[in-house]
């Protein structure tokens, strides 16, 4: 695995955070009206990242601390980091009290939304250190990408979005082109919805489609299937990580969640050199800022470096 793989991991969790960032300010802002506020130029105003990089780090530190996936640990972690204040999802939020309070993490989210589970995006918006750690293995990939949702998430779209999500990065890890992406990310993905969203992508790329289609056709809301087709259709469309998540912001809506998928994708793609200097700088410092989230891909990479060097 050579060095530049390295650079991709800290790329995609480091990237995550600033697109979590870059939106958080104007989440649940219309297209319309980001635009007449912010005018097309948009920047990065506040570092402040919210739940969806608070749970990334759970993920990320789990991961590395159990060499692998381990749902309790993941939970516990996930209950530890939390911090009310960076805007959980009513479902997560629930979830993880119902963990607090002694229910385990295989049960807590079956109950949520009727019985239903939730498919809100919260799963999706966390797996890029699964989508890293994992991208050489597709079914380990899905498998633990369904297992890591699961903790908050149990219906199937919630999961499949996730690891939908995870796969485009381990995509993006492997440098794949991005013509290449499209046909594997069709193979992939299991659910009708899904594919129709892969197919929608495929033909909005194919001509000039303004915002207000992309937003009708792909979705920018909290659902993960109206949000990861977003984040991978922005990433297709433009070739560098500054474009496509101010684009991808741009459209409204779920601004955070669709940035932080975004910007972790195009991470993977581009590594941590092709994220803008002006903004990683601006990404909240501290116990867990950048500096830690840059070393959990570090971590990530090393452990992932030693168990392949002890598989082969
Ligand atoms: N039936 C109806 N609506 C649903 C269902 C369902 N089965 N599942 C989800 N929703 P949630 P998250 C809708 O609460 O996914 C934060 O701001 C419902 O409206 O599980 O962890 C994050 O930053 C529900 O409230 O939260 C993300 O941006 C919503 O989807 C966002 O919230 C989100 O599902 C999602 O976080
Ligand atoms: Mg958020």
């Amino acid at each position: 695995m050579e060095q530049s793989i390295k650079a991709k991991f800290t790329g995609a969790l480091i990237g995550g955070a600033i697109g979590d960032a870059f939106g958080a300010p104007m989440e649940g802002n219309s297209m319309e009206n980001i635009k007449s506020v912010y005018g097309d130029a948009l920047k990065m105003i506040s570092g402040r990242y919210t739940d969806d990089t608070e749970m990334m780090i759970g993920v990320a530190e789990s991961l590395i601390e159990n060499r692998g996936f381990n749902g309790e640990d993941m939970a516990a972690k996930f209950i530890r980091n939390y911090h009310a204040r960076r805007g959980y999802g009513p479902g997560s939020k629930e979830a993880l009290r119902r963990i607090r309070e002694g229910a385990s993490w295989e049960e807590a989210s079956g109950k949520l939304f009727g019985g239903k589970g939730s498919y809100g995006n919260g799963a999706a918006m966390r797996i890029a250190p699964v989508g890293v750690f994992y991208y050489d293995d597709t079914d380990k990939l899905r498998e633990i990408a369904y297992k890591a949702s699961h903790i908050t998430h149990s219906h199937e779209l919630g999961k499949e979005g996730a690891a939908l999500q995870a796969f485009s990065i381990a995509l993006a890890v492997t440098g794949i082109e991005k013509e290449v992406m499209l046909h594997e990310l069709k193979k992939f993905v299991r659910s009708e919805l899904y594919k129709e969203k892969i197919r929608k992508i495929e033909a909005l790329l194919a001509k000039e489609s303004d915002k207000k289609e992309i937003i009708f056709e792909l979705g920018n809301g909290e659902e993960a299937f109206n949000s990861v087709p977003t984040a991978i259709y922005s990433f297709l469309r433009f070739n560098s990580f500054k474009d496509a998540v101010v684009y991808a912001v741009s459209l409204g809506g779920d601004t955070d969640t669709i940035g932080a998928m975004t910007g972790a994708i195009n991470g993977a793609y581009y590594g941590e050199g092709g994220v803008p200097v002006e903004w990683a700088e601006k990404l909240e410092e501290g116990k867990k800022g950048r500096s830690y989230i840059r070393w959990l891909g570090e971590e990530l990479y090393r452990i992932k470096l030693k168990l392949m060097q002890e598989s082969s």
